[in-house]
C-alpha cells in the first residue's frame, strides 16, 4: 500500500489538454493525485476538436467507439460523431470530473530540462515550472501544413487553413475552392455542395472512399441509452467494431491478407456503383493500392461530387490569383474562398518545445533520424517523461481513445514504481529502442502504408511510421510493461 502522504509528494504536469490530457487528468484523479497541472497553450480545452470547426467536420469512427471507456455518452446525435458534439462531449467530461481547475490556460510551455532528476519546464512567458513527471499530451495533427503555390498572397478573397477555418467568410451562394482530397476536403465538398453555388474540388491524387452509412439515433433510442447503461456498454464494446479493428490492423499488416482483399473489393465496388460519368469514375480511380493512403469513409461523397454544384478539377494548380486558381491547363477557376485542407505535419509530435533529457540528449539529437519511443510512450534519457499518442503507435481507421487508454494503463504501471519510491527515473533503455525500432521499420516496410504511395503515416524517408502489427498485439505489449525494456534507477 503506497503512503499516501509520499505518494503526494510527486508533482505531475500534463501538456496539453486535448483527448489524451483529460484522460491523463481523469486518471490522475481517479488515483487520488491532485498534485497536478494541465497547461493548455489555448484558451479551451479540446486539442483538435478545438482547432477544426470546418464544414462537415465528422469523426470517421463510430460514436460509441470514440468515446471514453468509463464515461458513454448517450447523447450522441448520430452513428458517426459531428466535431461540434465531440468539443461538448470532452467539455462536459471535463466539468464532471473536476479537470478545469488544473488546467492553466494560454500557457505554452516552451522548454523542458531534466536535471537533477526533476523536469523544468519554461513558458512562454518565461516563468519556470517544474514536476517529477511529464505527461506530454501533445496530439499528433496540430501544425497545419501550409502547400507553397505561388500567389497565394495575392488572392482578393478569403483564403485559410482548413483548422484555421474563417467563419466570417460567407459561403452561401458563394464559389468555394478546396485544395486536397484527405478526409478533411472530403468531409467539407460533401457539405458545400448543398450550401455554395459552386464548389471546385482540386485533387492532386485519387483516394479509396469506404462507404459508411452514417443514420441518426433517434430521440427514443437515446432516451433508451440515458435509462439503461448496459446499452451503451455493449454499444461500446459492440463485437462487430471490435472485430472490424482488429480484422483491419490486421490488414494493414499484411497486404496480401484476405481482409485487405476485402477492404480493397468494397471500395473499388463504391467507385464502380456510385460514379456514373466514366470520365469522372477515372479521375477518381487511384492507382495505388487501397488503404495506402489513410482510408476516406465517407456516406456521401461519390453523390456530393457528381452534383451540379461540384466541379473535380484534376489538371495541377499552376498559381493563385487576384480571382481564383489558375491550373496548368491555362483555366482560371474564379472563386470567393479557398480552403487549403493540404493536412497536417505529423513528425511534429511534441515539437516545436526543446526538449532536454539526462546527460544534456535533446529531443533533436533523439529523433535525429525519425520521431521514435519505444512502444510509442517512452524515450532512452528521457525518465518519467511519458507521451500518449506519441510516434509509432497505432493509427489508422479506428479510435486514437482507446489508444490513449491502452497508453495510460502501460504508463501508469510505470508511475506505480515511482509513487512507492522503488525508482525515482524511468524511461526505456536505448537497446530496447534499438531493438523496436529495428523489428518495427522492417514490419512497417512491408505494410500496406509501405506499398507505394504518398502519405502522412510515412516518415522523411518515406518508411510509415506507425504501429505495424495488429490491434491486439499492441494490447498485449500495453498490457504489462518489459521492465527489462527499462532503465530504471
Ligand atoms: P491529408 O490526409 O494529409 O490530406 C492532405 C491533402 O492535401 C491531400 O489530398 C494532398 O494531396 C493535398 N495537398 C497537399 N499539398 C498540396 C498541394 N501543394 N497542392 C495540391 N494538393 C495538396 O490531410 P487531412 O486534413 O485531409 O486529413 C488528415 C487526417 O485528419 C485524416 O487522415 C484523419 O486522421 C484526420 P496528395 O494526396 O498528397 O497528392
Amino acid at each position: 500500500m503506497i503512503d499516501k502522504e509520499q505518494a503526494q509528494g510527486l508533482r505531475f504536469i500534463i501538456i496539453g489538454a486535448g483527448m489524451s490530457g483529460i484522460l491523463s487528468a481523469i486518471k490522475l484523479l481517479d488515483a487520488g493525485i491532485s498534485n497536478f497541472v494541465v497547461y493548455e497553450k489555448a484558451d479551451r480545452i479540446g486539442g483538435t476538436w478545438r482547432e477544426n470547426t470546418y464544414p462537415g467536420l465528422t469523426c470517421d469512427v463510430p460514436s460509441h467507439s470514440y468515446t471514453y471507456t468509463f464515461e458513454p455518452n448517450p447523447d450522441w446525435t448520430r452513428h458517426l460523431p459531428p466535431g461540434a458534439e465531440i468539443q461538448q462531449y470532452f467539455e462536459r467530461t471535463t466539468e464532471k470530473y473536476g479537470v478545469e481547475k488544473h488546467i492553466r490556460f494560454n500557457q505554452e510551455i516552451t522548454h523542458c530540462d531534466f536535471r537533477d532528476g526533476q523536469w523544468y519546464l519554461q513558458k512562454k512567458d518565461g516563468e519556470m515550472d517544474k514536476a517529477d513527471v511529464v505527461i506530454a499530451a501533445t496530439g499528433v495533427l496540430h501544425h497545419p501544413t501550409l502547400p507553397s503555390i505561388a500567389g497565394m498572397k495575392d488572392f482578393e478573397g478569403s483564403i485559410f487553413h482548413t483548422a484555421r477555418w474563417d467563419h466570417s467568410a460567407p459561403l452561401e451562394g458563394k464559389r468555394v475552392g478546396i485544395i486536397g482530397n484527405g478526409s478533411t476536403g472530403v468531409q467539407i465538398v460533401s457539405n458545400l455542395v448543398h450550401r455554395a453555388a459552386k464548389v471546385c474540388h482540386f485533387q492532386r491524387t485519387p483516394q479509396w472512399i469506404m462507404p459508411v452509412i452514417n443514420s441518426e439515433f433517434s430521440e427514443q433510442e437515446r432516451a433508451a441509452f440515458r435509462a439503461d447503461q448496459q446499452l451503451l456498454r455493449d454499444l461500446r464494446n459492440d463485437p462487430e467494431y471490435v472485430a472490424s479493428v482488429e480484422l483491419f490492423t490486421q490488414a494493414i499488416a499484411d497486404p496480401d491478407s484476405e481482409a485487405m482483399a476485402q477492404i480493397e473489393a468494397v471500395v473499388l465496388d463504391n467507385l464502380e456503383q456510385s460514379v456514373q460519368d466514366p470520365i469522372l469514375k477515372e479521375k477518381l480511380r487511384p492507382d495505388y493500392r487501397a488503404a495506402c493512403k489513410r482510408l476516406i469513409f465517407s456516406p456521401d461523397y461519390y453523390q456530393a461530387i457528381q452534383s451540379d454544384t461540384a466541379e473535380l478539377v484534376t489538371d495541377r494548380i499552376h498559381c493563385i490569383e487576384a480571382n481564383g486558381v489558375r491550373t496548368t491547363d491555362g483555366v482560371l477557376h474564379e472563386l470567393d474562398v479557398i480552403a487549403l485542407a493540404t493536412g497536417f505535419d505529423a513528425g511534429m509530435f511534441m515539437r516545436p518545445m526543446a526538449i532536454t533529457g539526462r546527460n544534456g540528449v535533446t529531443l533533436e539529437d533523439a529523433w535525429q533520424d525519425r520521431p521514435t519511443a519505444y512502444l510509442s510512450v517512452t524515450i532512452p534519457e528521457f525518465p518519467n517523461f511519458f507521451m500518449l499518442n506519441g510516434p509509432n503507435g497505432p493509427v489508422g481507421n479506428f479510435s486514437l481513445i482507446d489508444v490513449a487508454e491502452l497508453e495510460w494503463g502501460y504508463i501508469w504501471q510505470l508511475i506505480e514504481k515511482l509513487r512507492a519510491k522503488e525508482y525515482s527515473e524511468i524511461c526505456a533503455t536505448q537497446n530496447a529502442l534499438e531493438q523496436f525500432d529495428k523489428e518495427r521499420i522492417a514490419a512497417a516496410r512491408k505494410t500496406i502504408f509501405g506499398s507505394g504511395c504518398k502519405s502522412w503515416y510515412l516518415d522523411a524517408e518515406g518508411i510509415p511510421a506507425t504501429w505495424p502489427w495488429s490491434m491486439s498485439h499492441f494490447e498485449e505489449r500495453m498490457a504489462k510493461p518489459d521492465y527489462t525494456a527499462m532503465d530504471m534507477r
